[in-house]
């Protein structure tokens, strides 16, 4: 199996002061490549061509993939206009409906039957939609979210669980140009209510509820309680019956989907939208408190989503079985499982629940029943299936997969070499194991940037490697100096992409001030990263207050700033602590009021309970340490750089630009009690 593990000359830059000492760790010692086996290079559906059609001239590259990709109902005049930069136009003056390429072309080119989404619920439920059905649904959502008022450019908060649902309620919206705005299940409702307000949005589409490990885990109740407080802009809120359990009624806003949607006219015309009309909405954390509202359009969207998801997985729409595991309301959730699949007339399995209901088999139980072939996971999952231990899935038949991606976070070469021999080689039963394409990319760049062509790329464990044809990539230094091989510096992207984001919603400078104004005409990422001696690209996680917690990102200053709205907090830092399998976890250090009591365990329970209610769950601290004081320099500033030596148990480091040099001492003893 390891006949093509070739040596490579990979070796890193010096560590710099940036808290991924131990990730330039691991870089320094792999030298392992594996080049794809010669049949799958063979049959591979892009070859090496890309790159050299995309290197001859950019746009024209793109503009080839934006007609062969996607039917246009009125072609472009242009390719791409940078006349008024950040602000990119992409294919301007063509018209394109985003559902119908989805949908409606397949049924028209005979693939009415072939399955778009084999769904599979916690509880065992299961169905499965061809494209002709799949496209029946849509029409009458589409319908009947024009019946209650919604039109074109309106904005569409959706708050759904991962059913075939979600996936209905997007193309619904996109079919009639309404502007679908996604709020993770996860999130509270004081985020719900935040996103809603920002987005102006008109209607909510939500569910009763849905599973988690095996119990019924409610929705409603959130919209409920974000709506209770007048002054909102939502006239209509329709909900999905998934789980039955009981729900309160609001008479007259509220709606089942069964009485409106599957009561409305299955026939829908879908009319071509501007390339640049606004398709979506998604709220990620930035360094500030404030969520950003990130914009993406139509067409340029379109076209690199479908095009990596055919390039980057080998995609033979024909015969393989697609699965992305990401939620819908994060972006992989709305690129590789909402739109580029179903553009690319591929099958796709969509699974509602946690991989250890009700067995920690279960999704290479699902693997097994749909035979699926392309796996696209995170590295968070992959490490806690590595904890439950290979013999889960030796249990299953995973001759199947012949592609495994990753994406999220940085994947580490032991994960790396975990998911290839277990997962990709069948427990090492084949001769040929999946080869696995590391993704980089960002809700921002709404499509994948930076990953290996799986038949063309020799693949090296923990590097995402190669930028994708047609995107220009570089790593530089504090000057926006590009940086030699073997060195590292800030990503960043040269040159304007397809599905990048068309800006913040309803802010344009801080679109410029966050991306646009650290290097001169060069959009910055955020992210550290390293070029090896071959040129290759090693993501080396953020540079900014912004943690990946399981793949999702959070800002330290938003969860500081929910710890300090609890009546007992007078001043909170929080840091991202190195985790074995979720990468990162939030550990937040708080300093008391004078008046408030520590009632020890119970006090950080209250505290962690109260982040999980003012953001969500997933933001909930995994620690919080009570401490008298805070590290802080005569500027005033938090150095977060020390607590999180405390919070990964090192040594602490230079302490000497404090104001108070003894409160490290301090902090130490009072975790000590
Ligand atoms: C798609 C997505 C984006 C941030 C990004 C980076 C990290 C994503 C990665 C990766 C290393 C990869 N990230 N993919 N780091 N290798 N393959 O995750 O979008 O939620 O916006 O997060 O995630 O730090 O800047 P998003």
């Amino acid at each position: 199996m390891s006949q093509d593990a070739k040596e490579s000359t990979a070796t890193a830059a010096p560590a710099t002061d940036d808290g991924n000492g131990d990730a330039l760790e691991n870089l320094l010692h792999e030298n392992r490549k594996f080049a794809p086996s010669a049949e799958f290079a063979a049959n591979a559906i892009v070859d090496a061509g890309d790159y050299a059609d995309a290197a001859q001239d950019r746009p024209a590259f793109w503009a080839n993939q934006a007609r062969t990709l996607l039917s246009w109902s009125k072609d472009f005049d242009q390719a791409l206009d940078w006349s008024n930069p950040p602000f990119a136009k992409w294919f301007t003056g063509g018209e394109v409906n985003a559902a119908y390429n989805a949908l409606d072309r397949h049924v028209e080119n005979g693939l009415g039957d072939r399955v778009a989404i084999h769904f599979e619920g916690e509880p065992g439920d299961s169905r499965s939609y061809t494209y002709a059905e799949l496209t029946e649904e849509v029409k009458k959502a589409a319908n009947a979210f024009e019946a209650l008022g919604v039109t074109k450019g309106d904005r569409v908060a959706v708050y759904l669980p991962m059913i075939p649902e979600a996936v209905i309620t997007l193309l619904a919206c996109a079919r009639i140009g309404a502007v679908h705005s996604v709020v993770f299940g996860g999130f509270s409702a004081d985020a719900l209510r935040s996103r809603i307000d920002d987005a102006e949005a008109k209607l909510v589409v939500t569910a009763d509820g849905t599973y988690r490990r095996g119990k019924p885990s409610p929705l409603k109740p959130a919209v409920d309680e974000a709506l209770a407080k007048e002054g909102h802009t939502v006239e209509n809120v329709v909900v999905v019956k998934r789980n039955g359990e009981p729900v309160n009624w609001v008479e007259g806003r509220d709606k089942w989907w069964a009485d409106t949607v599957d009561t409305a006219p299955a026939e829908h015309t879908a009319v071509g939208h501007d390339s640049e009309h606004p398709l979506f909405i998604l709220y990620t954390s930035g360094t500030t408190g404030k969520p950003k509202g990130i914009l993406h359009t139509t067409g340029g969207y379109l076209t690199q989503t479908a095009y990596t998801h055919k390039a980057v997985f080998d995609l033979h729409p024909e015969t393989d079985v697609f699965w992305c595991t990401a939620d819908v309301g994060w972006i992989t959730g709305h690129s590789y499982v909402a739109y580029a699949p179903l553009v690319n007339g591929a099958t796709q399995v969509m699974y509602e629940g946690t991989p250890d209901s009700p067995h920690q088999g279960r999704w290479w139980e699902i693997v097994e029943k749909y035979k699926v072939s392309i796996l696209y996971t995170a590295p968070t999952a992959i490490r806690t299936f590595m904890k439950w231990g290979k013999d889960i899935p030796a249990k299953y038949d995973l001759s199947s997969i012949r592609v495994l991606g990753s994406v999220g976070e940085p994947i580490n070469p032991e994960a790396w070499m975990w998911y290839r021999d277990v997962i990709g080689a069948n427990g090492g039963t084949k001769d040929n194991p999946a080869p696995i394409v590391d993704t980089w990319w960002q809700t921002e760049t709404g499509a994948q940037m930076i990953a290996p062509l799986p038949g063309v790329t020799a693949t090296k464990p923990g590097s995402a490697q190669v930028p994708l044809p047609g995107i220009a990539v570089d790593v530089v230094d504090e000057l926006g100096e590009s940086v030699p091989d073997g060195h590292g510096g800030y990503l960043v992207v040269r040159e304007p992409w397809p599905s990048m984001l068309r800006g913040i919603w309803g802010d344009p400078e801080r679109f410029k001030d966050t991306y646009w104004s650290r290097f001169e005409a060069m959009y910055f990422a955020g992210d550290g990263a390293k070029k090896d001696e071959d040129g290759d690209i090693w993501l080396l996680g953020r540079v900014d207050d912004v943690m990946n917690v399981s793949g999702h990102r959070l800002s330290t200053t938003e969860i500081e700033s929910a710890l300090v709205s609890h009546p007992s907090v007078a001043e909170a830092a929080v840091v991202g602590a190195a985790d074995e399998t979720t990468g990162q976890a939030v550990v937040a250090f708080v300093i008391l009021r004078g008046d408030a009591v520590n009632n020890g365990e119970a006090t950080v329970q209250e505290l962690r309970n109260h982040v999980g209610k003012e953001i969500g769950p997933i933001a909930k601290p995994k620690h919080v340490l009570v401490v008298p004081e805070l590290p802080k320099t005569r500027s005033g500033k938090i150095m977060r750089r020390l607590l999180k030596d405390v919070a990964e148990g090192r040594e602490v480091g230079d302490a000497t630009t404090l104001s108070d040099p003894t409160i490290m001492q301090q902090i130490a003893e009072s975790l000590r009690k």
